[in-house]
């Protein structure tokens, strides 16, 4: 059991410290490499939109995944635990709103076509998908409403869209990264491998090692939070 504790230690603190670095890391892109933050419908607005997007949907969501798995809150009660969880996802949820806020603020005010890229698909679908299952998180296995019976049938359904909208999110930050490069790298261009370029890719791969991380954890069967009889 130590042996596993320690693991999973290890596993923890090298996902909070990738994912810790990928935000930092998309500061440094906004602020170093391109045009610092604003609110101003022009580019520093628009750079909002990775620093919320990776704070919020990747890093946050990533934690909210993992919080019944960290040993010392197994003695708290489930009921705390999925407010902590919900709770992180809604903060999540939230910067995701303003980051998108942020682009198609960006977009109209320089006359930019909206929605018609790849990422932005996919990206779409994920945060109407994200709402959905908040909310239907929070109304079945949340609020005290629904019978065992419901919960017992959607929780599977439940666990599944939870990783599959987080797997979406990471390709979609490795999909905005692509397209921000190749629409802003110029002199010396991206296929030049400037500095700029080096930067972000890495900036990408931590994002992926992050997902991989949170992956693993979530997915260790003896590293779940005990259950209790009837919950
Ligand atoms: C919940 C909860 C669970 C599941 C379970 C149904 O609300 O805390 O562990 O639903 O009761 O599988």
């Amino acid at each position: 059991a130590m042996e596993g504790y320690r693991g999973f230690l290890g596993l923890l603190v090298s996902a909070l410290l990738v994912g810790f670095l990928s935000v930092i890391f998309t500061l440094i892109w906004v602020l170093h490499y391109r045009e610092g933050l604003g609110w101003d419908a022009r580019e520093p607005e628009f750079n909002w939109h990775p620093v919320l997007v990776v704070t919020g949907f990747v890093f946050i969501q990533g934690i909210a995944i993992i919080v019944y798995r960290l040993p010392w809150t197994w003695k708290c009660s489930k009921l705390l635990m999925k407010g902590i969880h919900a709770g992180l996802n809604a903060v999540a949820a939230v910067l995701a709103i303003i980051s998108l806020v942020a682009v198609f603020d960006f977009h109209n005010g320089k006359n930019i076509p909206n929605m018609y890229s790849l990422h932005s698909w996919v990206g779409l679908i994920a945060v109407i998908l994200y709402m959905l299952q908040l909310l239907l998180g929070v109304s079945v296995f949340l609020l005290p409403l629904a019978p065992l019976s419901l919960r017992a049938l959607l929780m599977p359904i439940h666990v599944y869209s939870g990783l599959l909208i987080f797997g979406t999110v990471i390709a979609t930050a490795l999909m905005g990264v692509t397209e921000k490069l190749i629409f802003s790298v110029k002199n010396p261009a991206y296929n030049t491998l400037p500095p700029e370029g080096v930067f972000t890719n890495t900036l990408g791969l931590l994002i992926l090692v992050f997902g991989a991380l949170i992956f693993w954890i979530v997915t260790r069967p003896q590293w779940k939070r005990p259950k209790e009889p009837n919950s």
